[in-house]
Parts: structure tokens; C-alpha cells; sequence
């Protein structure tokens, strides 16, 4: 295997043997096997549309779908990846059937040579799944589909930059998929996923230039679909308001659910209400409690934990059972594997996967089976409260705090830059990790000067999400807001841009800086995002990503003046940033 897509792939170079994440080779090939098939399917569904042929909404969302599945931390289930090999199959024959009905010819697919792949499979168009009998074909093509091959032949910074669009629609994908989840569905998103994957199996994806042009095209596609995605929130849930949620359980059973899809917590709240059962959000569903749809559940009762990879840690000492509803998941040690539910693309072997259904029967019987907190398994208020005071923290903390509610004091904020009272905004977004260069961000935010603004967006925020953070002097105002989840940067970005026009400036202009952690690849859908707005000076950390060579760092930087984070000296970076450099 060998797969570099994400923040904490091995040494910085890529996992060769077993991903850091716990992806094993057989998955790994398997995803790779099917990004393939999806520059074939995508390949097909784009010449649909060229020529006038519907490409059903089923396919669509299976496009989104699959390519969600082989994000980071997402699924680890091979039995679910050749199953979606067989579909895009099926979808394939479809639309290849669909475009001969209408008389379209079949189009003259370019060798591999004029690609510049080697090895022996066909065109992604081309290519047909031998089916899941023949296991020893299957690894073969899978070997043959993965990236290191493209690297020896095109070289490591065009395969790199293909790559990046790869990744990039990776987590577009997800941010479709959530939308679609909501019942926001966009035509234009759907038809730039498909123009993609056909464009990576074009000669044109040979020109490095012609794939960065690419990339940012993804970036302004992206953000479409953030916007769908915040209104769709804000169409089924309300608009967020900023809300205290309660970092301490409750007596009671109890179900922690996590990831993303608010959808899937509506739902659990709905099938749980009226049956002694509390329901907890973990990780990156913490935004939710801001919903007026969702906080009117009085079930609803608080935050349990921090970020993703804490997870071993908190499910275990979670006394009920857990859902997983995207990513960030991890293989589940016995502690907790049977009291442990998927739902949507995730996947995890030998973990019960809650289907379309949406019947979440069994996650309830198991909470009820579960202890649940009791006097006895809660920790000692007083002692708990006195840690807190010791380290500077809150044992409530609040969120929503969405472009909604922070454009409505924008007044506020100008006076206090005006007056002096605010002399800098600092954007911490992005992604949490295990590594030590992480807390980088966490002493960042406590050497900030307390005339300066922190405003936090997706699970990068678990880092400071409970330190006490005060008041702006002189200005009723907050000093740290919570803007949402990674897919919220959309908010980040609404703001910034807001504000630049009553500061008759671009984003650039304004005492503002956008220091960026990533991890997966929603975060690299998010960065070209940013990057096609034109926002410059974002700092990246903790590494830069391992698929970019130092030329194509070469080519971002001159571009668009991106700086890796000083993860060994904040306080310079700090310093740095004040200046607006
Ligand atoms: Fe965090 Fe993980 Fe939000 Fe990322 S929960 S790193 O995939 O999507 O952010
Ligand atoms: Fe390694 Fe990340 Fe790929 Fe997992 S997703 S195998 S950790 S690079």
C-alpha cells in the first residue's frame, strides 16, 4: 500500500505498510481500486450530461457517497468497498447503455501511455470489475490503481498536484453528502465532481498547470456546496444562537452520538424522546446544541469528551452505547465494540452499521442495556471543579456562534478596531490530531494578546474550546467564538468578507489571520477553497502535506503566499501575524 492523503501519514512520507490510521493494505487497495472506477463513472456521467442524458439522482449520490468512503478515517470495511466496486459497475453499464439509446457514440478513450500511466489496466472508462470471486485480480488492480505507480511515471509533483484535486473531491464529496442528507441537492456541485473525475482520466490532467486550474475550480465548487450545506442546517434546524452546553453528565442512560450529520442527531432525538435515554454529542457534532430545531429536545443534555482521536478514550468511559455518523472513527477495542453503531459511509469490521432505515432500535436497547451514569461512575463535582480552576477552564461552554450572529454585532467589532479595544482576529480552524506539534495551536491562543479576538471552527477547536477566554475589554463581546464545524469555515468566510467591505478592503486587508490546522481532506477541499477566494498569508500546520513536493510548495507560496505554521515558536508566529505577515 501506500497512501499519503492525510496529516499524519508516516514519517511525513506516506504509510507503506499499515496506515497510522489502522487502514490496512487490503483496504487501501480497495479504495484505491475504487477512485479508479469513479474516474470512470464519473467519466460516463459527464459525457451524460454533455450530451443531454439525465444522470439519475441515485447515481449521483452514489458518486458522492463512494468518494466520501475512502476519506480519512471514514470506513475500514472491505465488504463495503467491493460492494461499491459492483455498484459503480451497475451504474456504469447504465449510463454507457443510456447515451447508446440516445445515439451518442462511444467516445475514443486515450491510451495510457498518452496519460502517462503505466502498468496494465485500461482507461477507467474502460475498466469492469472482475467481481469479488477472483481476490488475487482484484489486489492486482488494485496495486495498479494506486498512486505510486503515477508517481514513478508522471513524477512526484504532477502526481502529487493530481492528488490534491482527488482529496480535494474527496471532501466535497462529503460536504455534498452531508447536504444531500438534508435535502439540499445542487446540479452544478454533482456536474463539477463528474467534469473532474473525467478530467483526471483526460490528457489534460498531464499539464501541472492545467490541474492547479482545476483545483481552483474545485475550490469555487466547494464553496457552493458550503453554502447549500450552512442553509440547509439553517432551513431545517433554524439559525444557530449562541447557547451554553453543559460539559458534565447527568445521571442516566445515555447515548454519545459523533461526526458530522446533524440530520442523524434529529433523528436519534426523535426515536429516543420519551424513553429516559440522554443524548450526548461528541467531537464535531458539538455545534448542534446552537439549533433552536435541535436544543428544544430536553434530552439533549450536553458534550461528552473532546476531539476524534480521544475517542478510544472517551467511548470507553462512556457508560451507554455510541453512534458514529461520519468521520472521524476508529477500530474499536473490545471495551466499547459492542455498544459501537455506524451509520452512512462509515464502516468499521465487525461493528453494527445502521442502515437507510434509519432504525436506531438497537442503539437504544443497547443504551438501556448499558449502566448508564450513575452516582457511583461520575466523577466528584468538587474535584472536577477544582482541576478547572486550576488549569483556567469552563465546565460550560458556548456555541453558535454562526456568520448570522457574528455579522450581527459587526457594528461592535469596527468600533473596536476603530477604538483601539480589538486589534487582531485570529481564524483557528481545521482538524485535531494526536501529534505534540498540535499543541502549537493551544499555546498560540494562550500567548494572544487580550485585545485580540479567537474565532473557532471544526474539531481543531477541542485544543481551547474550554479555556476561559473572558471578555473584550470595554466591549461586551466575547473573546472567543465558536463558529461551528469544519464545513462552517463557510462562516469564517462570510464574515471576513462582510467585514472587508465595511473596512473598504479585501479579506487581505483586514487585521485578521487565518491559521489553519488540517488533518483530512475536507480541510484540503476547505484550503482551495480559501485559496480561490483569494485569501493570502494562511498559515498551515502542523506539517505541510506529504503529496506536495517542495516544487509545488513552491508554486503555492509564490501564489498565494501560504506559510507553514512555526510549530516551534507560536509566539514568533504570533508576533508575525500581528504584523499582517
Ligand atoms: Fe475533525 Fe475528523 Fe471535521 Fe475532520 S472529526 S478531523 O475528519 O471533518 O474535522
Ligand atoms: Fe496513512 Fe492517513 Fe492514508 Fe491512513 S489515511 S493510510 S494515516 S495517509
Amino acid at each position: 500500500m501506500f497512501c499519503f492523503q492525510c496529516e499524519q501519514t508516516q514519517d511525513n512520507k506516506g504509510c507503506t505498510t499499515v496506515g497510522v490510521c489502522g487502514k490496512t493494505p487490503e483496504v487501501a487497495g480497495l479504495q484505491d481500486l475504487l477512485i479508479f472506477s469513479l474516474k470512470g463513472l464519473g467519466g460516463w456521467a459527464h459525457l451524460a450530461t454533455q450530451n443531454g442524458v439525465e444522470v439519475p439522482q441515485n447515481i449521483q449520490s452514489f458518486i458522492t457517497g463512494a468518494t466520501f468512503s475512502t476519506l480519512t478515517n471514514v470506513n475500514f470495511d472491505d465488504a463495503r468497498f467491493l460492494a461499491m466496486l459492483k455498484e459503480a459497475e451497475e451504474y456504469e453499464a447504465y449510463l454507457r447503455a443510456a447515451l447508446q439509446a440516445k445515439g451518442v457514440a462511444a467516445p475514443q478513450l486515450p491510451s495510457s501511455a498518452e496519460l502517462g500511466w503505466t502498468g496494465d489496466l485500461p482507461h477507467p472508462m474502460a475498466y469492469q470489475y472482475p467481481g469479488s470471486s477472483d481476490m488475487d485480480l482484484i489486489r492486482h488492480q488494485a496495486k495498479q490503481a494506486g498512486v505510486s505507480l503515477r508517481r514513478e511515471s508522471l513524477g512526484a509533483t504532477l502526481s502529487g498536484l493530481q492528488e490534491m484535486l482527488v482529496y480535494g473531491l474527496k471532501g466535497m464529496a462529503a460536504y455534498t453528502h452531508h447536504a444531500e442528507a438534508l435535502g439540499s441537492t445542487d446540479p452544478a456541485a454533482y456536474g463539477f465532481v463528474n467534469e473532474a473525475y473525467a478530467f483526471l482520466g483526460s490528457p489534460a490532467s498531464k499539464d501541472p498547470a492545467a490541474v492547479l486550474g482545476m483545483c481552483m475550480k474545485l475550490g469555487g465548487a466547494n464553496f457552493g456546496v458550503m453554502k447549500m450545506l450552512s442553509e440547509g442546517h439553517a432551513r431545517r434546524f433554524g439559525t444557530p444562537t449562541p447557547t451554553p452546553v453543559s460539559l458534565d453528565p447527568i445521571e442516566g442512560k445515555c447515548i454519545l452520538i459523533t461526526g458530522h450529520d446533524m440530520h442523524d442527531l434529529e433523528t436519534l432525538l426523535q426515536q429516543t424522546e420519551g424513553k429516559g435515554i440522554n443524548v450526548y454529542t461528541h467531537g464535531e457534532m458539538l455545534p448542534a446544541h446552537g439549533y433552536p430545531g435541535l436544543k428544544k429536545y430536553k434530552h439533549l443534555v450536553g458534550h461528552f469528551g473532546g476531539a476524534w482521536y480521544r475517542q478510544k478514550i472517551d467511548f470507553s468511559a462512556f457508560p451507554g452505547a455510541v453512534l458514529a455518523t461520519t468521520n472521524c472513527v476508529l477500530d474499536p477495542p473490545k471495551a466499547y465494540k459492542g455498544r459501537l453503531f455506524t451509520t452512512n459511509e462509515t464502516g468499521l469490521k465487525g461493528v453494527t452499521h445502521i442502515g437507510a432505515t434509519k432504525d436506531y432500535s438497537a442503539v437504544i436497547a443497547a443504551a438501556l442495556a448499558e449502566e448508564g451514569f450513575t452516582k457511583d461512575n461520575m466523577p466528584d463535582p468538587a474535584e472536577v471543579a477544582e482541576e478547572r480552576a486550576e488549569e483556567g477552564k469552563l465546565g460550560t461552554v458556548t456555541v453558535g456562534f454562526g456568520h448570522d450572529v457574528v455579522l450581527s454585532v459587526a457594528g461592535q467589532v469596527v468600533d473596536a478596531v476603530k477604538t483601539g479595544k480589538l486589534e487582531h482576529i485570529f481564524v483557528i480552524g481545521g482538524c485535531d490530531g494526536s501529534e505534540p506539534q498540535r499543541k502549537y495551536y493551544d499555546k498560540l491562543a494562550r500567548l494572544m494578546p487580550t485585545n485580540t479576538m479567537v474565532l473557532t471552527l471544526g474539531c481543531g477547536k477541542f485544543r481551547i474550546f474550554d479555556q476561559d477566554f473572558g471578555m473584550l475589554p470595554g466591549t461586551g463581546l466575547p473573546r472567543l467564538l465558536d463558529m461551528g464545524q469544519c464545513n462552517d469555515a463557510y462562516s469564517a468566510l462570510v464574515v471576513a468578507t462582510e467585514l472587508a467591505k465595511v473596512f473598504n478592503t479585501d479579506v487581505n486587508g483586514l487585521p485578521l489571520s487565518l491559521d489553519i490546522s488540517w488533518f483530512e481532506q475536507k480541510a484540503v477541499a476547505v484550503l482551495l477553497t480559501m485559496l480561490h477566494l483569494g485569501v493570502k498569508n494562511i498559515r498551515l500546520g502542523p506539517r505541510l502535506p506529504a503529496f506536495l513536493t517542495p516544487d509545488a510548495v513552491k508554486q503555492l507560496v509564490e501564489a498565494f503566499e501560504i506559510k507553514p505554521a512555526n510549530t516551534a515558536d507560536p509566539a514568533a508566529d504570533l508576533k508575525q501575524m500581528m504584523a499582517k505577515h
